[in-house]
């Protein structure tokens, strides 16, 4: 019923803005080649005879009325944004699959119940401003002025960019919706993990989504001189910081659902003969659970202040983002797995490692997701891959999904899956 072919090809053609000469796709918020693939984007939206805005945060809406008058929407939703020499298939599926369903519906001449909105997020990853899901806050009313003044690595806030893209930061409560106007939210993304793959399976219904913890740490000590400074009197932060690192991994590998990266590492001022003066680095700490994230980030923030005192080193600590872990809505699991059932496909449930637009609408409607297969479970790098087929069968998946779930019988309220509450630790 979908035209698998025309999901293929729109995600190559989407694809061509930010692509890098030393591979990846790398397309940031408020960017012109982020610009141009919005463009495309409402391109498509229109040839599905979608009445196509954007908000005043700049997420691309493309809306399709239902029958009943007033109804609230479900909504599809997912990003174009990626992160630097990102794939090609992380966000952009999610969006051009739900322009999909509604062309489906557009040229079978299908009305459905309530309306429905396929919509773009600006900035979920976070990639530019070290802070992401800017469009789904602003939707959900959680977005703040002091948000918009997080800024990119050449002091440019996401207030000023957006004034540099047209748009008018001291507005972004226009973008929050009224949580009456919105009946339910799903969303089609890559797995970005191996469980799929490993267990031979195409698709599968996310139970919950981990929450990311981003936290920016700064270590500070004496710049001094390589050979000239004995060891034992240095103040070098890049010792602790190293000890800090590995006690990361260490804490974080005793908890099955939890993971720590360190993405980024600046060490001041850099020179091969100088006792660095200062350490940046960036922890990126996650679990679907809540409590358990919060007890290895308190065992890590204990550790690094005893070490970094004992050795006389400055430590600072601040968050750059703290978002909930989310449970999805049983209704929606139910829909999406009778939907697998359908066409054949094995029902398999599985948890999301990455955080997605949805958790912003954790309370505002219920919330799920359907993933597809990742090649070698790579994401977040230039081999990201998921096959045709498997593309096809997803938006296949959301297709019938939301066919149900734009219907009068299929009621839904905020309620969470059972599997994810389980605690394993
Ligand atoms: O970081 C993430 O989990 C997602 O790719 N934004
Ligand atoms: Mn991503
Ligand atoms: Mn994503």
């Amino acid at each position: 019923m979908i035209n698998q072919e025309r999901v293929w090809n729109r995600l190559f053609e989407l694809s061509q803005f930010g692509k890098q000469e030393k591979g990846g796709v790398t397309r940031f918020s408020f960017t012109d080649e982020e610009r141009k693939a919005k463009d495309l984007i409402a391109f498509y939206m229109k040839e599905a005879d979608l009445v196509v805005t954007e908000d005043a945060v700049g997420n691309v809406i493309g809306r399709k009325e239902g029958r009943i008058e007033g109804a609230p929407a479900v909504i599809i939703g997912s990003h174009i944004d990626s992160v630097s020499q990102g794939g090609i298939f992380d966000g952009p599926l999610g969006v051009i699959a739900g322009i999909e369903v509604l062309q489906t519906l557009y040229e079978k001449e299908i009305e459905t119940d309530h309306p429905i909105e396929v919509i773009a997020f600006t900035d979920e990853e976070g990639s530019r401003f070290r802070f992401g899901m800017i469009g789904s806050r602003a939707m959900a009313g959680t977005l703040t002025n002091e948000d918009l003044q997080n800024c990119d690595k050449n002091g440019i806030t996401i207030a000023q960019a957006m004034k540099e893209a047209g748009l008018d930061p001291n507005k972004i409560l226009d973008a929050a919706r009224d949580p009456r106007t919105i009946k339910g939210y799903v969303e089609l993304h890559i797995e970005q993990g191996k469980v799929l793959e490993n267990n031979h399976l195409s698709v599968g219904v996310v139970s919950g989504i981990a929450g990311p913890l981003w936290t920016k740490w700064v270590l500070t000590g004496e710049a001094g001189h390589a050979g000239a400074t004995p060891m034992e009197i240095r103040k070098d932060p890049l010792i602790p910081a190293a000890d800090i690192i590995q006690f990361i991994e260490t804490e974080t590998k005793k908890y099955p659902n939890a993971v720590a990266t360190i993405g980024q590492l600046l060490v001041k001022p850099g020179g091969v003969n100088v006792i660095p003066s200062q350490v940046e680095f960036t922890l990126d700490l996650r679990d679907i659970n809540e409590e358990t994230r919060n007890k290895i980030e308190h065992t890590i923030v204990a550790y690094a202040r005893k070490i970094c005192s004992e050795r006389e080193i400055e430590i600072g600590i601040s968050t750059l983002q703290r978002v909930t872990p989310v449970p999805c809505s049983k209704e929606i699991h139910k829909v999406i797995e009778a939907s697998c059932k359908e066409i054949g496909l094995e029902k398999f449930e599985l948890p999301s490692g990455a955080g997605h637009d949805g958790m912003q609408f954790k309370d505002f409607c219920p919330i799920g997701m359907i993933f597809i297969q990742s090649k070698n479970g790579i994401s977040h790098n230039p081999d990201e891959w998921s096959s045709k087929e498997d593309c096809g069968k997803g938006t296949t998946v959301l297709y019938k999904t939301v066919l149900e779930l734009t219907s009068l019988r299929t009621s839904l309220i905020n309620s969470t899956s059972i599997s994810n509450t389980k605690e394993e630790n």
